[in-house]
C-alpha cells in the first residue's frame, strides 16, 4: 500500500496496482484563450495555469505504471447524444454545436474538443467522449475500470465543481476511493473551487480526499 500522508481529511492510502488516473476534460475549448470558455467571458487564465502540474501527475501515474484515463466532454456531430435540456442551457448565442472559434462547440472531431497538446494521451491510453458533466454515465468507463480492477481512482481536469465533481461524486456511490489533486484542477470561480474541495472532504471524506501534486507523486516514487 501506498500513503499520501498530505492528503485531507486525513492520510489517503491506495494500492498503486489498483489505482488509475482520470484526467477531465482538460480541452482547448474549456482552457485556451479564443476558446468556448472565454467567448462566454471566462478568465481561462487560472485553467491554463494547472497544465504543467497535471503534466508532472500524468508522467508520474505513468512512471508508477497507473492507467492513465483521459476524458472530453463532447457530442456526435449529430447532437443525438445531446439532450435538449443540455443543449439549451447557457448563452443562447453559443450553444452546443454552434459554429464556435475553434469550430462546432463541443463536437467530437472539432478543434476545440481535442485536449491541450501539452497533456496529450499517450499511445494505448483510453480517451473517452462523454456526452455527461459525470464520465460514468453514457460510457464505458465503469466496466473498463472494473476490468482492471481499478478500486481507487486519482482525478485532475476541469472545472473542479462541474464535471470533476460529479465525476467523483459518481464513482463515489460506486464504490471507488476517490482523491482530488489540488493544484492540478481549477475553476473558472475561485470561491467554486475552494467550496469543492471543502465539500468532498467534509464528514470524514464523504465523497473523498483532496492532495497537492507533491504528495501525490511522493507517494507514487516510494
Ligand atoms: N468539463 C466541464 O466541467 N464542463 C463544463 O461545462 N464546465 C463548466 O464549468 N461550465
Amino acid at each position: 500500500m501506498a500513503e499520501i500522508a498530505t492528503a485531507l481529511p486525513f492520510a489517503f492510502r491506495f494500492d498503486p496496482a489498483r489505482s488509475a488516473l482520470i484526467v477531465i476534460d482538460m480541452q482547448r475549448d474549456f482552457i485556451e484563450p479564443g476558446g468556448f470558455g472565454a467567448a462566454l467571458g471566462n478568465d481561462v487564465t487560472p485553467l491554463q495555469a494547472i497544465i504543467p502540474a497535471t503534466a508532472r501527475l500524468i508522467a508520474a501515474a505513468r512512471g508508477a505504471g497507473l492507467p492513465v484515463i483521459h476524458t472530453r466532454e463532447c457530442h456526435r456531430p449529430d447532437l443525438s447524444d445531446c439532450p435538449p435540456a443540455k443543449r439549451d442551457r447557457g448563452n443562447p448565442a453559443l450553444r452546443i454545436g454552434d459554429p464556435g472559434p475553434m469550430g462546432r462547440i463541443l463536437i467530437a472531431g472539432e478543434p476545440g474538443a481535442e485536449i491541450v497538446p501539452e497533456l496529450a494521451p499517450a499511445p494505448g491510453e483510453l480517451v473517452i467522449d462523454k456526452p455527461g458533466k459525470g464520465a460514468f454515465h453514457a460510457t464505458g468507463l465503469g466496466d473498463h475500470l472494473a476490468s482492471l480492477g481499478i478500486e481507487a481512482l486519482i482525478f485532475a481536469g476541469v472545472t473542479t465543481e462541474v464535471c470533476v465533481q460529479t465525476t467523483m461524486r459518481e464513482a463515489n456511490d460506486r464504490g471507488y476511493d476517490g482523491l482530488l489533486a489540488e493544484d492540478a484542477t481549477e475553476s473558472y470561480f475561485p470561491e467554486f473551487k475552494a467550496a469543492t474541495l471543502a465539500m468532498i472532504r467534509a464528514q470524514g471524506a464523504i465523497v473523498g480526499w483532496t492532495a497537492p501534486v507533491a504528495g501525490i507523486e511522493a507517494a507514487l516514487d516510494g
